[in-house]
């Protein structure tokens, strides 16, 4: 049977991994969250001083994942979307979180001043899902508001819907 790919994106705290193993669980799709496959891979090709951070090997990651990608069935969880093969996804969701809301999990998190402000500043300017849209064809990017547990809810079953209509047109 053929499997769609799913790419969840957005700036870190507005959901990608709480919805994506939730999605993942009742839709029988594999979830892979290329910021703990980098780490246990250590797919990384250098240090970010300024943030304090393991740079991701891109072209790894895509090596490491291309066979998956090539069977189907994957939701993909990362902060970026730029370097991932257009061929990969047949569906793009930005995640997209209230500045106040998305402060106070950043926070839960114990970020430090700058990593705050730089991850705020990201949501605001909409950076991911610039970067989504200028790499995806508008119409299979998508975004959705992730404010609270209601949002969630209703953000599964839309995707849950969409895997639906997407098995059934392309295995008739
Ligand atoms: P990400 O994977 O994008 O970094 P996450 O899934 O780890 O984000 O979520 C960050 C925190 O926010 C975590 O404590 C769970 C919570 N959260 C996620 N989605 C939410 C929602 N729709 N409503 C309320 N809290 C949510």
């Amino acid at each position: 049977m053929l499997l769609p790919n799913i790419l969840l994106t957005g700036t870190p705290g507005v959901g990608k991994t709480t919805l994506g193993k939730e999605l993942a669980s009742r839709s029988g799709l594999k979830y892979i969250n290329v910021g703990d496959l980098a780490k246990e891979g250590q797919l990384y090709d250098g240090y970010d001083e300024e943030y304090d951070c393991p740079m991701l090997d891109e072209d790894r990651v895509v090596d490491e994942l291309d066979n998956q990608m090539t069977e189907g069935g994957v939701i993909v969880d990362y902060h970026g979307c730029d370097f991932f093969p257009e061929r990969w996804f047949h569906a793009v969701f930005v995640l997209r979180t209230n500045t106040n809301e998305l402060y106070k999990r950043l926070e839960t998190r114990g970020y430090n001043e700058k990593k705050l402000k730089d991850n705020i500043e990201c949501e605001i300017f909409q950076v991911l899902y610039e970067e989504a849209a200028a790499s995806y064809k508008e119409e299979i990017v998508h975004q959705l508001p992730s404010n609270n547990p209601e949002e969630l809810e209703s953000n599964i079953n839309q995707i849950l819907k969409w895997i639906e209509q997407w098995v059934k047109v392309h295995n008739a």
